[in-house]
């Protein structure tokens, strides 16, 4: 059997982070957890953008802008969207993961999700860096892979063999 599997190696690698605004007390750790972890795997300082965007709703649009640059080789969304009382939550967590979906899928670059979608503020707060760990920190690790597994299999060719 012929198996490929990831590393975390993040050296060479470039990375875009669109973050949302919307609940930034949660959404600012995820940033620093995501940075801090693609740090730790040798990415380059300069080689990490992130950018800022009003809301979950328009995660999609930035992240596509970011994919058609060429310049990254993994994007990783970062937010939290959290349900409150209002029909809205369900609007926006739809909308924005089916659009990141797509994104994802119609250019063939890796994103990971780093948005969390909570019943309360809470269970946001656990997991932007306390008890439930930090959840932009586990997306940047899984893009850390995904580009890892990507770059293995182009370099593994068409499959036959002399
Ligand atoms: N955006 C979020 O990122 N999280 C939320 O919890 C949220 N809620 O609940 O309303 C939210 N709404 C704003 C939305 O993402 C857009 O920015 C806004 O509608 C403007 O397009």
């Amino acid at each position: 059997m012929i198996e490929y599997r990831g590393d975390m190696r993040g050296e060479g690698r470039r990375f875009g982070l669109v973050v949302s605004r919307f609940n930034d007390l949660i959404t600012r750790p995820l940033l620093t957890g995501a940075e801090d972890c693609l740090l730790r795997h040798g990415v380059a300082p300069d080689a990490i953008e992130a950018v800022w965007v009003p809301g979950a709703w328009e995660l999609p649009v930035a992240l596509r802008a970011l994919a058609t640059t060429g310049r990254f080789d993994a994007l990783i969304a970062l937010g939290a969207v959290i349900r409150g009382a209002t029909p809205h939550f369900e609007y926006v967590s739809s909308g924005m993961t089916s659009g990141i979906a797509a994104v994802g899928s119609e250019t063939g670059i890796p994103i990971s999700f780093g948005v969390l979608t909570t019943e309360s503020i809470e269970q946001a707060i656990e997991r932007a860096g306390t008890k439930a760990g930090n959840k932009g920190w586990d997306a940047a690790l899984a893009a850390l892979e995904m580009v890892s597994v990507l770059a293995q299999l182009s370099d593994s060719g068409s499959g036959e063999r002399a």
